[in-house]
């Protein structure tokens, strides 16, 4: 099915047996509460008798810290402790967790909750303090006295490279680990030397502020009598967060109960464990009492990890046809002061999509990560794969200018066709299903391509100084983040499964239990939905449990647009598991053979007698008593699944951008963007074009308004709202969507993930917009985020003759910003659509 339209709400929903249930534009279950002030926050809970925690941090990027005085805010009103890293080290019975250790050889500098000897960037916690009120505490924090011998900072990429200070002493060097995709280089240098065409292009991935609307909060509550404790997060991985919690700590597993209640956004930053979470809960059970702390949002900018951060150098061979033969790729990836969670594997999973949707025959491809004294990088919406398609796509519009076509038929000649598939790329990851040409056509038809082509070239004729640009960029998701095999061969310590229980209550309501831990995403209305659809019951008649070790013991949480093809997949075979069993008992009962059975609408009939039919609530109030069940079955009619999928999946699409940009100002204007993405089976349409809709958003955001500044002595200069421009609701286009539906052969629902496609697809897209509006006047690269600064330095380059590639971003723009450079970060009138 393709679609060229927006789908509208008037689409059928529910027929109330189940069937068609799928596909249907449910309203979500759970936004009545959320949008009427009903969420139940980590921050919200009513804890007697909790202490508050506030942090110490260091105003130095790069310091020794010489000595700690803490008897001033020992002494002050509601002030019960204070202590340094010194005083809890019993609390200790590992260092904080890195689980993706990518080489054997990866530098890991010992990383705890306070800072021992030296702090290493600005928002490094040096001590605590704890106080019966919130106030108390963050205003004793001012009394604590610490002296620091600074040191310099190390805050571009290169710098750091050369080991000219070395941040983490006993390493000896700042390089964390270099990673190469071990593939034939003989190939690739073979492309190259046959190559027709190459381009290279440069490009910086800018580091970026995950801004939820919730920022972090935690909160321990010791059981009395020895029962363990129960650790409240504002979390994407409450199981995740308990194992690793349980080794850092040395508090038995079995004692640590973590709860995820509402959480207000992640976008992969709370995919992490955080020295807060774990201070709060070492305390909480050393001191017997309930510990709690609430991030603010200047905290939220220094010690949440920062996104993206990477220098990408991608060099393309080409025939004379503009087909592809070889694509090379060098990385150097920001690692910032430590490794956090999954730190050092961010650019890996961006390694296997340097050739885009393109079948390219050779590849080599190598990243050498950093250490800076900066706040530790990790996830943030994409991983890797934004950064990845950034390059290819950028790349792609290179190739276009050199061979002298359309960018549009560039990506033609080179698409990986629908007949390919299933497709073994040049990495040996095997693509499932897709259908890009397909996607492109789509998206063009919608943006009226050809059309805004002829109203480009008028404008230029007519020397308009307000020009059209329009960018594409199509885009591979890989998402499921499984199988476990394959995490294992790139040395993830976790699995890539997820779990799911589907349990029909005896009066025919069915309770699930799933292992994804949703932090926005919906998943209570789409598992209801799946339930629904696969049961043939109402999904008003199904409860949906989560995000409660206690409740959901088995689970691998939220993150890499994995819970619905992993975790949805494993609720829906589950319900058949149980259909299974219930069509044992529903043909004891019936006194006819399973095999004559059907099941549809949530109906046992036998074929050929019409008259003798049992609903599935019959059969489970049967499995409930027990009365009269088959030998040797169990009563209770309940099923647990652990799925491992055997692949990623593979949603794909096309993204079309057209701006205006003004020559005299720099202003960029978004006119019209389209997208149309392909996730397989849609369970919710209305909910996958929030998704996506949230998405584009946060890549858009990338390509115009949001750079985590730092100045040449590692302060931040975006710390805040006013400062760091996160776009507002009227800085943003009308969004067109439209799709295709390529089902996914590997799994029995056909579903790919669709959480992160958006913001794969969209700060390539808008570059190369903003590149292509410029491009007859010799600007032949853009540096992120393209504010009305940057744009009009471009421009102004180009127009000296040196081409815009003398304000294309080097390490040093990305991380040291001059004053200009600042001043047009920090000036919210300054920016596209007037900041806000
Ligand atoms: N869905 C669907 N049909 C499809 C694909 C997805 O109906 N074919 C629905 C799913 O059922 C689910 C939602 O769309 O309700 C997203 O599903 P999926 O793609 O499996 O992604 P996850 O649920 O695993 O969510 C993770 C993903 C990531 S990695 C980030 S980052 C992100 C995102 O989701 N962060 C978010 N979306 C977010 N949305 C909100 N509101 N807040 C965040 O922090």
């Amino acid at each position: 099915m393709t679609t060229t339209e927006p789908r509208t709400d008037t689409d059928t929903g529910p027929n109330g047996d189940g069937a068609g249930v799928i596909g249907s534009r449910l309203l979500r279950r759970e936004d009545p509460a959320l949008l009427t002030g009903e969420g139940r926050y980590t921050d919200d809970l009513q804890i007697p008798g909790a202490l508050h925690m506030a942090l110490v941090r260091s105003p130095y990027a790069h310091a020794r810290i010489t000595s700690i005085d803490t008897s001033e805010a020992a002494a002050a009103p509601g002030v019960r402790a204070v202590y340094t890293a010194a005083d809890l080290d019993d609390l200790w019975a590992n260092p904080m967790p890195c689980a993706w250790p990518v080489t054997d050889d990866m530098k890991n500098p010992a990383h705890y909750p306070l800072a021992q000897d030296k702090v290493a960037y600005v928002g490094d916690a040096v001590a605590l303090v704890l106080a019966e009120s919130n106030v108390a505490a963050r205003d004793a924090v001012e009394l604590v006295d610490v002296d620091y011998e600074p040191l310099p900072a190390v805050i571009d990429l290169e710098d750091a490279l050369s080991d000219r200070v070395v941040i983490h002493e006993d390493l000896g060097t700042n390089t964390s680990y270099t990673w190469d995709l071990d593939l034939d280089e003989d190939a690739v240098q073979a492309a190259f030397d046959g190559a027709a065409h190459t381009v290279t292009g440069r490009f910086v991935q800018q580091r970026l502020l995950p801004m939820a609307m919730e920022p972090r909060a935690v909160a321990c509550v010791p059981a009395p009598f020895g029962g363990g404790v129960t650790l409240y997060s504002a979390t994407q991985v409450p199981h995740i967060l308990k194992v690793m919690a349980a080794v850092t700590t040395g508090i038995s597993e079995a004692d640590i109960r973590v709860v995820a209640p509402s959480v207000g956004g992640g976008f992969g930053s709370k995919l992490n464990v955080y020295a807060e979470e774990l201070l709060a809960l070492g305390l909480a059970d050393k001191l017997k009492v309930p510990v709690r702390w609430a991030e603010e949002r200047g905290e939220n900018a220094q010690a949440t990890i920062h996104g993206r951060g990477q220098i990408q150098e991608i060099d393309i061979a080409a025939d004379a046809d503009g087909k592809v033969t070889g694509v090379r790729v060098r990385l150097l990836a920001d690692m910032g002061a430590y490794l956090q969670l999954v730190t050092p594997g961010i650019p890996l999973l961006g390694a296997f999509l340097y050739c885009g949707v393109y079948d390219v025959p050779a590849f080599s491809f190598t990243c050498t990560s950093v250490f800076t004294t900066m706040t530790p990088t990790d996830a943030y919406r994409g991983a890797g794969r934004p950064e990845a398609t950034y390059a290819i796509e950028r790349g792609m519009d290179l190739l276009a200018k050199e061979v002298g076509v359309d960018p549009a038929e560039i990506r033609r000649r080179n698409y990986i066709t629908k007949d390919q598939f299933p497709y073994t790329a040049v990495t040996g990851l095997e693509y499932d299903s897709g259908d890009h040409a397909g996607a492109a056509t789509i998206a063009l038809d919608l943006a009226k391509y050809d059309e805004l082509r002829t109203e480009q070239k008028r404008r230029r004729d007519a020397g308009e100084t307000k020009h059209l640009g329009i960018g594409m960029s199509s885009y591979f998701e890989m998402c499921g983040l499984a199988p476990s095999r394959v995490l294992a061969s790139l040395k993830y310590s976790a699995g890539g499964w997820e779990s799911a229980t589907v349990r029909m209550l005896p009066t025919g309501k069915v309770e699930v239990v799933s292992g994804a831990t949703p932090h926005g995403q919906g998943h209570e209305t789409c598992w209801s939905m799946i339930v629904a659809e696969r049961l043939g019951v109402s999904p008003d008649d199904v409860e949906v449990l989560h995000s409660d070790t206690a409740i959901s013991p088995h689970g691998m949480d939220t993150y890499g647009s994995r819970s619905l093809p992993v975790g949805g997949v494993a609720i829906a075979m589950a319900c058949d598991r149980v259909i299974d069993k219930a069509k044992q008992i529903a043909a004891h009962q019936l006194e006819a053979s399973a095999d004559d059975l059907q099941f549809s609408g949530g109906v046992f009939t036998v074929a050929g007698s019409p008259d003798k039919e049992m609903p599935l609530a019959a059969v489970a109030f049967e499995a409930f008593t027990a009365h009269d069940l088959p030998d040797d079955t169990e009563p209770s009619l309940e099923a647990r699944v652990t799925y491992d999928p055997p692949n990623f999946s593979w949603p794909f699409g096309t993204h079309v951008c057209v701006l205006e940009v003004d020559e005299e100002t720099g202003q960029i204007d978004v006119l019209d963007y389209v997208a149309v993405d392909d996730c397989g089976t849609q369970i919710n349409p209305m909910i996958v074009e929030g998704q996506v809709h949230g998405g584009i958003i946060q890549g858009l955001a990338q390509a115009l308004f949001e750079e985590a500044v730092f100045d040449a002595d590692g302060n931040p200069q975006a710390a805040s709202l006013a400062e760091y421009l996160v776009p507002a609701a009227s800085d943003v286009p009308t969004l067109r969507l439209g799709h295709s539906v390529t089902p996914s052969p590997t799994n029995p629902l056909g579903v790919k993930g669709v959480g992160e496609a958006g913001t794969i697809g969209a700060a390539s897209t808008v570059i190369n917009a903003v590149v292509d509006a410029l491009s007859h006047l010799g600007v032949t690269e853009m540096r992120m985020p393209a504010s009305p600064l940057h744009v009009w330095q471009a421009i102004q380059a180009a127009k000296d003759g040196g081409g815009s590639d003398s304000v294309t971003a080097s390490a040093s723009d990305t991380v040291s910003a001059d004053r200009d450079t600042q001043s047009d970060t920090l000036s919210p009138q300054t920016q596209p659509g007037g900041g806000s």
